[in-house]
């Protein structure tokens, strides 16, 4: 049987992954959610339609979204993910003692309930005591917050469906007050690369820095995300991601398979015509 699982990055382009079996498809109030076992990237998670994650190369994005971070601040206590819920952000961070709280807020639970089930790659770590699961609303979970976290992460799906509100400038606005003094957020930030995915992430870069002093963008190249070439946001009230990196932080010794502090530095280096995107957006 010749079964493929294909995402329309455009009318005009697509990408395909040979179905080995479909493990499981559900509705939730949120969103439709497949998982599928492929030949050439293991277990793969898909919302509604978009692919979100592949056990081959998830690695690259959960890694580059928290260590990031925890490289230029080591005093990160107090964390806040959301979306986040396959787990894959939360089993980087629980790799850092340092951390006393995980608080991650996810709106559907359905996705949580069948990454435990069908993805403990990176559902594994869901039940480290210091992380807590919020299903809520993410936009609404920070509405109350006040100079509460180090750190917040938002690895949200794209700006359409569940995820859009989580591209608003009234978002970027409350997780600037949900933050402390010293706070950073790193949030997924699109591909540069087909006009449409573009045009969302320039905005997405308008808007943060409309409310952070420092929003700077740094890429990774991830084979099973629209293009390959995908950004991320990272945007703080005073730490600068490069000159402020922990010059110790290999000592902690943490296995990482893509991040290093090398590739840290030249992470923030970006291609000209991305350059370019960012200073008209
Ligand atoms: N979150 C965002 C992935 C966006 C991919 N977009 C797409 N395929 N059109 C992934 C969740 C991983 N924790």
């Amino acid at each position: 049987m010749d079964l493929w699982f294909t995402e329309y990055y455009t009318k005009n382009a697509r990408f395909s992954i040979k179905v080995d079996k479909p493990v499981i498809s559900l509705e939730s109030e949120f969103q439709r959610i497949d998982v599928f076992d492929s030949y050439a990237f293991g277990r793969i998670l898909v919302l509604d339609g978009y692919l979100m994650l592949t056990e081959k190369d998830e690695f690259i994005y959960h890694e580059m979204m928290t260590h990031i971070p925890m490289a230029v601040n080591p005093s990160i206590h107090d964390i806040l993910v959301i979306g986040a819920g396959d787990g894959g952000v939360v089993r980087e961070l629980t790799k850092y003692d340092s951390i006393k709280r995980i608080d991650m807020v996810e709106i559907d639970k359905l996705v949580v309930d069948v990454c435990r089930e069908y993805l403990p790659q990176t559902a594994c770590r869901l039940d480290d005591p210091r992380v807590h699961i919020y299903y809520e609303d993410g936009l609404k979970f920070v509405r109350g917050k006040y100079n509460e976290y180090d750190l917040i992460i938002v690895d949200s799906t794209d700006p359409f469906g569940p995820g859009e509100d989580l591209f608003t400038r009234e978002f970027y606005g409350n997780c600037y007050k949900a933050l402390n003094e010293t706070g950073i957020m790193v949030n997924q930030h699109e591909s540069p690369y087909y006009p449409n995915d573009a045009l969302v992430m320039q905005k997405a870069h308008k808007r943060i820095k409309s409310v952070f002093p420092i929003a700077r963008i740094y890429q990774a190249h991830i084979p099973t995300y629209p293009s390959g070439h995908w950004l991320f946001g990272f945007a703080s009230k005073g730490f600068d991601p490069i000159a402020n990196l922990n010059p110790n932080w290999d000592t902690l010794g943490l296995k990482t398979r893509y991040y290093n502090t090398e590739l840290h530095k030249g992470c923030f280096a970006l291609p000209s015509y991305v350059r370019e995107l960012m200073e008209n957006a």
